[in-house]
């Protein structure tokens, strides 16, 4: 069993700029220049730990290479991908295509370097070189659409990956699991009419896009049913985590019997993230990870990618980021999260009543997977 592990310094590199937080820098509305949420320190940051733990040695190293503007457009309009190579030969780049999502000039290269990143990962994992696989690549791609960047994201960076495999014969059926703690409504929208491609988000109700990842989303046509959405009420902790992905994920995955499992893997459901109100640990990540692996092993070698996404502290997710790969490559390095029993004993970790309610409406869902 081997695990491979894909980063590029040029992650580090994509430019999000002095935004203040959300918006650009704007003295005259109060807007004191800052960091733009998405910027490179939560991701070098688990990189520096991965390698400095020792961890690093345990793992396979990936290169990514860029995606091509083919493989781009099995998901992405060729409108959007012109518009974003054109405004990244501006001398200081462009939006994705919110106004949220800003990036530098020779953006367009970092963005395809991260899904052809995803496109790696994916077949080294189907080619038998490793077992499981996670690209921590940037910028993220779980809220882009076909038509569009948003949310951050500019390509839909595991979309393209699972479409690659598709297209090359390398798998046909595959299940996404998003645990990033905003609703992955890119991934859903590339395969709401796909049956063979199943989407599960895990996430904040209601946070971000607006209006997006209810329960009554499931699919259209011959996909009726194959998206399922799990919208948390804000305050959800390990305990309702744990219960979404014993409940509802995996059921779905053994209902659905994929090739190959992507997930993906933002870590802005945690405890210390300023863009959201979850509750999650780096030991409770460990655990959906265990969960995620055992399904895996059961319906397909064990056959996990998973991608990385949001996550917004950089104190915190580093150590989310080391217990995933450590449970993915069965290696203990031995440094123990100092965060956990602060946020271990924040109260309301284990799972609430309301919580319950969504978690069973969502397991209906599973449970009607299974017998479609
Ligand atoms: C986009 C604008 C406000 C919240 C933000 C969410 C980005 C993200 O982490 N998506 O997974
Ligand atoms: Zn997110």
């Amino acid at each position: 069993m081997a695990t491979g592990y894909l980063w590029h310094e040029l992650f580090g590199w994509h430019d999000t700029g002095t935004n203040t937080g959300l918006f650009g820098s704007n003295p005259a509305a109060g807007l004191q220049p800052l960091q733009h949420f998405e910027n490179a320190e939560t991701k070098t940051r688990m990189n520096s730990l991965v390698g400095a733990s020792g961890l690093l040695e345990h793992l396979v190293p990936l290169a990514p290479r860029p995606a091509t503007d083919e493989e781009l457009q099995r998901v992405h309009r060729a409108a959007h991908v012109q518009r974003i190579r054109e405004e990244s030969a501006l001398p200081k780049g462009g939006d994705a295509g919110d106004g949220l999502s800003p990036f530098g000039h020779g953006g367009f290269e970092i963005a395809a370097l991260a899904a052809g990143g995803a496109i790696v990962a994916a077949e080294a994992v189907m080619s038998g070189q490793v077992t499981n696989a996670y690209a921590l690549i940037r910028p993220p791609g779980h809220h882009a659409t076909p038509e569009t960047g948003m949310g951050f994201c500019i390509f839909s960076n595991l979309a393209v990956a699972a479409r690659h495999l598709q297209a090359t014969g390398q798998a046909s059926r595959i299940a996404v699991v998003d645990w990033d703690v905003h609703h992955g409504n890119g991934t859903q929208a590339t395969f709401w009419e796909d049956p063979e491609v199943l989407t599960i988000s895990v996430h904040q109700d209601n946070v971000f896009p607006p209006d997006s990842g209810a329960l009554d989303e499931q699919g259209a046509g011959a996909a009726a049913g194959t998206a399922i959405n799990v919208p948390l009420p804000a305050g959800s902790g390990v305990g309702a985590y744990l219960d979404v992905f014993t409940r509802v994920v995996v059921p779905a995955l053994d209902a659905f019997g994929p090739e190959i499992v992507l997930v993906a893997s933002g870590f802005d459901a945690s405890a210390a993230d300023p863009l959201a109100r979850q509750m999650m640990t780096a030991n409770g990540y460990r655990q959906l990870t265990e969960l995620l692996m055992d399904a895996a092993n059961r319906l397909c070698d064990g056959r996990l990618m998973m991608t990385h996404e949001g996550g917004y502290s950089p104190a915190y997710v580093p150590f989310c980021g080391l217990a995933v790969l450590e449970a993915l490559s069965g290696h203990q390095t031995g440094i123990e999260d100092p965060f956990d029993p602060i946020f271990s004993g924040f109260a309301g970790q284990e799972l609430q009543p309301h919580q319950a309610e969504v978690i069973d409406a969502a397991a209906a869902l599973a449970q009607q997977l299974a017998t479609d």
